[in-house]
């Protein structure tokens, strides 16, 4: 459906994650639907939003027919400068799920309809004669710009625009500029000329081997990573799950055998968004226990990390290092816990099965948190310092394209081209990885 007569609002941030929502209106009625719920509140906000030139922001709040909902920011873009190709206003309000829900209601209220994010793109798409994108939204952007509203933090999202983004340094251009030194070396060697054969084939590996370094921090940033907590009863695996979580979430007791079915909730150290999941204690036990006890078998197998969480103030059980065995080491984080009561445990022992130095923690203050987040996301330290405004690979789509890309580029000969038969095998290769690349846009 692409008839665009009517205007539709969205909400383009996920309910209730983050501290900012934002509700976007877009359509020929954009700002006179907006601006009816709109109230500047500086002397410069009180523009009349049916006004207001592109790029314009405004401070000020919404209001319904009962009232106030929200204070916001709001920008304006006229159709000859927004991505949908129509007048857009977005509506920045604070994150909770009861504001970003009021809004929605009174603009559909106002005249709006309720639109889908496909629904966007598609306008995008079907405008993308105007002068902001003459060529259209490549497929990367497009993939990008669907999966903007999964982003769960600010990070993810600023990495998402910059591959959208025209203008900007992102996966789109570098594919480009890519798919461009194939052409020109390929159009070289058809006229026999091999002189710099040898600079661009190392340019073209330097520059795919970059795209597929990308992709494990592109991936965590779409895909939260899984992380669940393990441990023997009574260790302190809730009162760990709150500690990272900063709040109260999940229910602590002296008493063994207190988590029985698993809780899960989402955070972002520096960035990188995890899937934090706290899961009953694992011992031969019977009853609702045992099956407690089952789950979390299961979701220390399916999960990317494993915080082992042992209580530093006694030695280790014979039944802990039994369970231990048959979790897979390579995803484990140990944390030796309660290093406020002292610690009576044999480190080497931990050292020797994981060939990692645990981490001390007393969850109960908070000691050695801040260590444990920086272990869990230790494989994107140097992603997260070079930001996110560099092509970076952000689906396994892209990351299978560039891979196989890679490949070819690394069955090139190393040395110059020195007779037909090779010239014409590295025609081929280079027509094949020039599909390869078009394809990571086209499809
Ligand atoms: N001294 C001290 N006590 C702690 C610490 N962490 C947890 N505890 C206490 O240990 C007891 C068990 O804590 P939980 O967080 O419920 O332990 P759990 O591993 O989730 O236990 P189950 O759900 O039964 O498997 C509680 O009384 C906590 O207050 C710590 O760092 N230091
Ligand atoms: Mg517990």
């Amino acid at each position: 459906m692409r008839s665009s007569n009517d205007t539709i609002a969205f909400i383009a941030t996920p309910l209730g994650e983050g501290g900012i929502g934002v509700v976007q209106v877009s359509g020929p009625q954009a700002t006179e639907i907006a601006g009816k719920l709109f109230k500047g509140k500086s002397a410069s906000s009180r523009a009349d939003l049916t006004k207001a030139a592109s790029g314009g922001l405004f401070y000020g709040t919404i209001h319904d027919s009962e009232g106030l909902i929200d204070e916001v920011l709001v920008s304006v873009w006229r159709a000859n400068e927004s991505f949908t190709g129509e007048d857009l206003v977005e509506i920045n309000c604070h994150g909770g799920i009861i504001a970003v829900r009021k809004i929605m209601e009174a603009l559909l209220k106002s005249g709006a309809r309720e639109g889908t994010w496909e629904e966007l793109l598609d306008r995008a798409d079907f405008h993308s004669d105007h002068k902001f994108q003459k060529e259209g939204l490549d497929f990367i952007q497009k993939e990008a710009l669907l999966l903007l509203p999964r982003a769960r933090t600010k990070l993810a999202a600023n990495m998402l625009l910059t591959q959208y983004e025209p203008t900007a340094n992102g996966l789109s251009q570098e594919r480009r500029r890519l798919e461009g030194e194939v052409k020109r070396l390929k159009m070289k060697i058809m006229d026999c000329d091999t002189s710099e054969f040898t600079v661009t084939v190392a340019l073209l590996l330097s520059g795919l081997e970059a795209l597929v370094d990308s992709s494990p921090f592109g991936l965590a940033l779409m895909n939260p990573l899984k992380v669940t907590i393990a441990g023997a009863p009574n260790v302190g695996k809730s009162t760990l799950f709150n500690a990272l979580l900063r709040e109260d979430r999940a229910l602590v007791h002296h008493e063994p055998g207190t988590t029985r079915d698993y809780v899960s909730e989402y955070l972002s150290i520096k960035g990188i968004p995890l899937e934090l999941i706290d899961t009953a204690g694992l011992r031969e036990t019977d009853g609702v226990e045992k099956v407690g006890v089952a789950w979390a078998r299961k979701l220390h197998q399916e999960a990317n990390k494993i915080i082992l969480v042992l209580d530093a103030s006694r030695p280790i059980t014979q039944e802990e290092r039994e369970f231990v065995c048959t979790l897979d080491t390579q995803k484990v984080v140990p944390v030796l816990n309660k290093i406020d009561l002292g610690i009576n445990l044999e480190v080497k022992e931990l050292e020797r099965l994981f060939s990692l130095s645990p981490c001390k923690v007393s969850a109960l203050g908070g000691k050695g948190v801040d260590d444990l987040e920086k272990m869990l996301i230790k494989d994107f330290l140097s992603d997260i310092e070079k930001g996110p405004h560099r092509p970076i690979i952000f689906t396994q789509r892209q990351k299978g394209l560039v891979e196989e890309a890679l490949d070819l580029a690394r069955g090139f000969p190393k040395n110059k081209v020195c007779d037909c038969f090779t010239a014409s095998e590295v025609c081929e290769k280079l027509d094949k990885l020039e599909r390869l690349l078009h394809t990571a846009l086209s499809a």
